[in-house]
């Protein structure tokens, strides 16, 4: 298997079904079922918010610092099993600050957890977008305490109608900490939510990023400039963002010599892991090894912690 490294990963989004039932026992949590087939078939999703719904209602079991190093222990023992040497793990604090669980218990579960891997990683903690910059901008001076924890802030949640611009601010004092910066920009909304991330975020890669192929002055950009573009392609169907693996413009992107990389998302919600996106593309899309090897070296190269990408 193609040693790679994973640089879009919601941890929260590696919640499978059975860790749900597991971790609601455990901390008696209601849910309106305990039947894990019964929640998987909820999992039909027809946008991007539908899916946020469930999203955020299956972490209301997250409760403690032993469920966030339990959900990121199973992520990484399955990374591992992928060939990901390396990964660059999101994580939405508002989502539990709003639950009351405090930062101390998503940080100290996270982090052990990760210390406990063989897998290379680091944390990157998003903002939801649709909570707005005010909200986003106290979480950021809230967790700085925890500063040498994460190395940077990302973008995430409901897309259309929430502009990076509107979040100048924020970032503006992250990257004053020397935090790297990333943004969901092109998933949802159109080229116009890429140009903003990168001109007024100065973010350093693109999540998704798919849509900027609409417009080909951006593509230029992104070209010259080297600007690495995190695509999930079973996420982008689940979501139906393209209707079928077949019509993803992935291999479009890499002909036009974009700095392409390969990513689960949310892997427990969208029918795999990055091992399984990768052989996705080449089963159902026929993308070659050559492509395949090709977006496995930009992934190290995306990355923003240097790893040994040798087999
Ligand atoms: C997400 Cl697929 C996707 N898009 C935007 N925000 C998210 N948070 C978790 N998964
Ligand atoms: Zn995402």
């Amino acid at each position: 298997m193609r040693p790679k490294a994973e640089l879009h990963l919601h941890i929260e989004g590696t919640l499978e079904p059975e860790l749900v039932v597991e971790l609601a026992r455990r901390n008696g949590v209601e849910l309106p079922t305990f039947d894990t087939e019964e929640i998987r078939a909820r999992y039909d999703f027809a946008d991007l918010q539908s899916f946020l719904d469930i999203y955020y209602d299956n972490m209301a079991v997250l409760r403690t610092e032993q469920d966030f190093h339990d959900l990121a222990a199973a992520y990484l023992r399955r990374a591992e099993e992928q060939g990901v040497r390396h990964a660059e793990i999101f994580f939405d604090p508002q989502a539990h600050l709003t639950r009351g669980v405090p930062l101390e218990a998503v940080f100290s579960g996270l982090s052990a957890a990760l210390g406990d891997s063989p897998v290379s990683s680091a944390l990157i903690l998003c903002f939801l977008r649709d909570r707005g910059a005010e909200e986003a901008e106290a979480v950021l001076r809230a967790t700085l305490p925890f500063r040498e924890q994460f190395i940077g802030v990302g973008l995430d949640s409901a897309e259309v109608g929430h502009p990076p611009s509107l979040f100048r601010r924020v970032f503006d004092i992250a990257a004053g900490e020397g935090l790297r910066r990333v943004a969901h920009a092109g998933e949802e909304g159109g080229p116009d939510y890429v140009w903003e991330a990168l001109d007024v975020l100065k973010v350093e890669r693109v999540d998704h990023g798919i849509r900027s192929m609409e417009d080909p002055e951006l593509v230029a950009r992104l070209r010259e400039e080297r600007i690495p573009l995190t695509v999930c392609p079973l996420s982008n169907v689940r979501l139906r963002v393209v209707p079928t693996l077949r019509d993803h413009i992935l291999p479009a992107m890499l002909d036009e010599g974009l700095m392409v990389t390969v990513n689960s998302d949310d892997p427990a919600y969208f029918g795999g892991y990055v091992e399984d996106n990768y052989r996705a593309l080449r089963d159902e899309l026929g993308m070659t090894d050559e492509q395949l090897d090709r977006i496995a070296r930009n992934s190290f190269e995306a990355s923003f912690v240097p790893v040994d990408a040798s087999p």
